[in-house]
């Protein structure tokens, strides 16, 4: 019987009270995986994130003891740099620069399809996702078989975050995303009372995963950070 590798479990272990989990893993091709602390390439990644509103509660609450910025990653990097370290891995961070391709990988891992929106699809938890880190090992970590094969949006015919979005920032080609018409939308009054609330329209109208959609504080935290 196969399951979890024994790396894969001690990582959910460990993981568990955060909220955070595994979102699937990558296995690269010799020197083609992102650069480990010893400058040779990791074999694979294993990538972390959260579904859902799964790491609102554990992050709220250390939230409300730290008032300093960035919070988010601050969090995300206390909790798997240490586990990084005791798995004689590699962390990254989606926010850190050299940005590594998170994205890429989470469509190697699991097979999941970019929405007009630039997120990427999970058939299960829409848009209601993200990734807080990855671990990059020297040896495969775990399992690579890819889940998911169809593309929600594909199935979607009358696609409601292409016209919801009060100044049609978002475009059928992810690269088309206007950032800066939604960023000077964010900065009016208008934007305020709206999408800076109650979270981005145009992802909020998705029907994909729409009970995985974030606790209302937490798309208040996402859509600050982003405005
Ligand atoms: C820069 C960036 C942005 C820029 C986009 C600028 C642009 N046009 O590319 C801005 C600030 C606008 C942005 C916005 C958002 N982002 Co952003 N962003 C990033 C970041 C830090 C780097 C992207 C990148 O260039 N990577 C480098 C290349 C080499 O990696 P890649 O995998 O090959 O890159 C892919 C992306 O660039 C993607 N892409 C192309 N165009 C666009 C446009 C947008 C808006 C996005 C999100 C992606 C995207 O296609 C590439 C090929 O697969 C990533 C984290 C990361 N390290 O990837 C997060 C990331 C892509 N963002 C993410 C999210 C959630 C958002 C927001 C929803 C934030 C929010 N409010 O909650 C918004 C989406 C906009 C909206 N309509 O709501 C998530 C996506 C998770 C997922 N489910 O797929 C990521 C992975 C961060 C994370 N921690 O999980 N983002
Ligand atoms: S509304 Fe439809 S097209 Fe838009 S992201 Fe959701 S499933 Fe895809
Ligand atoms: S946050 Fe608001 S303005 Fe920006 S893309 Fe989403 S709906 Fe449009």
């Amino acid at each position: 019987m196969s399951g979890p590798s024994p790396i894969c479990r001690e990582i959910e272990a460990a993981l568990k009270p955060s909220g955070m989990l595994i979102r699937g893993t990558v296995d690269f091709p010799a020197g083609e995986g992102p650069e480990l602390t010893d400058g040779s390439h990791a074999a694979s990644v294993v990538l972390l994130g959260n579904a859902g509103g799964s790491i609102w509660p554990a992050f709220s609450r250390w939230k409300a003891r730290y008032d300093g910025s960035d919070p988010l990653d601050i969090w995300s990097k206390e909790i798997i740099r240490p586990l990084a370290q005791s798995l004689g891995g590699t962390a990254y961070f989606p926010s850190d620069q050299p940005w590594q391709p998170f994205q890429q990988w989470a469509m190697r891992a699991e097979g999941l399809k970019p929405s007009p929106l630039g997120i990427l699809i999970h058939p299960e938890y829409g848009l209601w996702h993200g990734y807080r880190g990855a671990i990059g090992f020297a040896v495969k970590a775990g399992d690579n078989a890819v889940t998911h094969v169809g593309h929600a949006c594909d199935c979607c015919n009358s696609k409601p975050c292409l016209t919801t979005c009060p100044v049609s920032a978002i475009a059928p080609n992810p690269a088309d995303f206007a950032v800066s018409a939604c960023r000077n939308h964010l900065a009016t009054l208008l934007g305020r009372r709206d999408c800076m609330i109650s979270g981005c329209a145009a992802r909020n109208a998705c029907p994909v995963g729409a009970d995985y959609r974030y606790p209302v504080e937490q798309l208040k935290f996402h859509m600050a950070a982003l405005g």
